[in-house]
């Protein structure tokens, strides 16, 4: 038995968040869909959730959960197959998506870059061509003209550090290469496309006469705590969390093109630094043990406590954040709700300390195609099977659903 309650504000937004890669499944002109063949990938994405198809009975679930918000990602390689060709089914596949939240009363959270892209752009050198940003402010365009008339929220760009860090520098996702000049060129690219798109979706609204629209990235944000006080690890934490969570905030806000801070949170590192080589000062963590820390089944550890620290420290930017991912793979439902409750705790008093948290979403609604682990970690509220694609809420989704409708966490 709980022995609290807390209430949260009654405009608050809650729901759950996908990615169109990660669910839709058949994404065959994708960067990620030709690495998966020609790497020959155990555990390729093939079909995933089928939610290209199913996205409505999935969004009848969603407001059975009372959730009253959804994040999704647009597939850039569905709407631009080939360069410069825009495909019109496509893109009006999205905006009949969109309307599908709509008419369920659930407020649309668009991603317009989610890791993957068009196969075409790819060969071009993706990030690394000089005219990435041109592409992509393309493709953005086409995009936010059609869904405008439906979309408050934008999400130019998922989580940039991770994917420069794993493509560029971990060497773990397309396009594999490993270098830290690359991967921070890679991130300052995504910022500038970000800061491009950030103008034009306001110009777009401005032109139609809409109320202006909300736009900004969704941030990996990582706890880095310190393994002990010595000056090594002090000096390692502090450069790790300004590369990896506070630089490209910084940059985006000096150019006032953030409408809110986008935050995605999972885990932490626990910095162990062992000499001062630049990949040891950046990149030695003291390996914890289960007995020491609950863990995900990635074996990430789950600290509900970095969760608080961040937004505590990010409130200083004055702008109003939004939690756009947080959750656990797990095969035990109950750590699951677990999990929630510890963050909505941490959530509640980061708000009562000031922070100006105005939604959580869940990652994610489905189980889903978690990149190169495949379909193993299990993230959802709702439980896919992939053979039959029959859905079936668990119970941690229905005890989340009682909090959607209530604003209460019991
Ligand atoms: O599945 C991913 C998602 O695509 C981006 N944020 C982290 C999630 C869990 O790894």
């Amino acid at each position: 038995m709980n022995n609290f309650e807390i209430t949260f504000p009654k405009r608050f937004l809650w729901g759950a968040g996908t990615s169109a890669y990660q669910v839709e499944g058949n994404n065959a002109n994708s960067d990620w869909w030709d690495w998966e063949t020609t790497t020959k990938r155990p555990e390729p994405s093939g079909l995933a959730c089928r939610h290209y198809e199913l996205y409505d009975s999935d969004f009848d679930l969603i407001q059975s959960l009372h959730h009253n918000c959804h994040r999704l990602s647009i597939e850039w390689s569905r709407v631009e197959p080939e360069e410069g060709y825009f495909s019109d089914h496509e893109i009006r596949h999205y905006e009949d998506v969109i309307k599908a939240l709509k008419r369920r009363g659930i407020e649309p959270v668009v991603t317009l870059h989610h890791f993957t892209n068009p196969l075409w752009f790819a060969r071009l050198g993706g990030w690394e061509n000089k005219d990435a940003r041109k592409y992509y402010s393309r493709y953005v365009e086409q995009i936010v003209d059609v869904l405008s008339p439906h979309v408050r929220f934008w999400v130019t760009i998922n989580e940039p550090m991770v994917y420069a860090y794993y493509s560029y520098l971990a060497g773990l996702w397309p396009p594999q290469k490993k270098s830290f000049g690359l991967a921070m060129k890679v991130a300052d690219t995504l910022a500038l496309a970000h800061i491009d798109a950030y103008g034009r979706i306001h110009a777009i609204y401005k032109r139609k006469n809409f109320p202006a629209p909300l736009v900004s990235i969704a941030q990996n944000i990582r706890s880095f705590v310190r393994k002990n006080a010595s000056f090594k690890n002090q000096a390692g934490a502090f450069a790790r969390d300004y590369l990896f969570n506070q630089r490209l905030i910084k940059n985006l806000l000096h150019t006032k093109s953030l409408d809110f801070l986008g935050v995605n949170y999972y885990t932490r590192d626990v910095v162990d630094v062992r000499s001062w080589s630049p990949a040891s000062f950046l990149s030695d963590v003291h390996k914890t043990d289960p007995a020491e820390i609950k863990k995900n089944s990635l074996g990430w550890d789950v600290y509900p406590e970095g969760l608080l620290d961040n937004l505590l420290h990010l409130k200083k930017y004055q702008l109003p954040i939004f939690i756009l991912e947080n959750g656990i793979c797990t095969h035990d439902d109950n750590e699951r709700w677990e999990f929630i409750q510890a963050h909505l705790k941490c959530v509640h008093d980061a708000m009562k300390k000031g922070a100006p948290v105005m939604g959580y979403l869940y990652w994610s609604l489905l189980d889903n195609y978690e990149w190169a682990d495949g379909y193993a970690p299990r993230f959802g509220l709702v439980d896919v099977d992939y053979t039959t694609f029959k859905r079936t809420v668990r119970d941690s989704a229905k005890k989340y659903a009682q909090v959607c409708k209530s604003g209460i966490l019991k």
